[in-house]
């Protein structure tokens, strides 16, 4: 007889489009966790110890303690190999951890370094003010970048392959912070991408995960526990955060 897995422990709020990542493959998979639910400038020493780079997410099961969301993700899909965020067959395997990467790391810097982070988590974690020229600038330049390639590479239905994959999930993730931020796309002019990113919003797993981040994203950081609690988030007993930013905010 098999038993249930124990809980997993995840470290790091739901808002952060990587922890989402990360709960949405837990989510499909219905790998159980418990959530502390820290925003990571607020991390402390054994946040250090734990996540080096102080990043959110942090994976802790029976097994392993793992940083980043893609690392985390490939270790959930080879020990929970069914049902896989990975396609069926290797170039589109290939092609869904590109578009992964890519969210990751150029879909990142814009969204969240450039306009996330000054919109939202200058006034609300360090309580400084935004920077609207900067925010423009991104919106005006590098966000239009980003969705003519993704116009390019967009299904025009369903996903990138069969199934949503953890290449569609990457990229949707990103998009709810951005309309957090209160940057309003422009649906005509990449049709491809808005409805695709809409479709894969609307999959249950990130639903349910959007509705829970978007009502943090409205709640101040010290009640995040209580908002998750009553929405029926399972969470740690303890928690590695602290009151007080830990580290300036970045210039970006
Ligand atoms: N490549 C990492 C990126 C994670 C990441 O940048 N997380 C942000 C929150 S959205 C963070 O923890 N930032 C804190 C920092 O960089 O100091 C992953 O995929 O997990």
């Amino acid at each position: 007889m098999t038993t249930a897995p124990q809980p997993a422990t995840i470290i790091g709020g739901p808002v952060s489009p990587y922890v989402r990542k990360v709960l949405a493959v837990c989510e499909m998979k219905g790998v159980p966790y418990r959530l502390d639910p820290i925003v990571p400038f607020l991390g402390d020493d054994t946040f250090s110890d734990i996540s080096p780079l102080r990043r959110i997410p942090v994976f802790i099961d029976d097994e392993v303690s793992l940083c980043d969301s893609t690392v985390i993700c490939e270790y959930l899909e080879e020990r929970y190999p069914a049902p896989s965020v990975l396609p069926g067959n290797a170039a589109a395997r290939a092609h869904a951890r590109w578009l992964e990467e890519f969210a990751d790391t150029r879909i990142g810097d814009v969204f969240i370094w450039r306009v996330f982070y000054q919109a939202v988590v200058l006034p609300f974690v360090f309580q400084k003010p935004r920077d609207k020229d900067r925010i423009a600038a991104a919106v005006a330049e590098q966000v239009p970048q980003i969705m003519d390639y993704l116009e390019t590479i967009a299904p025009q239905d369903g996903f990138l392959a069969d199934e949503v994959s953890i290449g569609d999930i990457a990229v949707a993730v990103h998009f709810n912070n951005l309309a957090w931020a209160r940057v309003d796309l422009d649906g005509a002019r990449w049709p491809k991408t808005c409805a695709w990113v809409e479709r894969t919003q609307a999959t249950p797993a990130l639903a349910k995960l959007t509705r829970i981040a978007g009502r943090l994203a409205q709640t101040p950081i010290d009640q995040h526990r209580k908002a998750l609690a009553e929405l029926g988030v399972g969470l740690t007993e303890t928690s590695v955060a602290t009151h007080t930013p830990r580290r300036g905010p970045m210039t970006v």
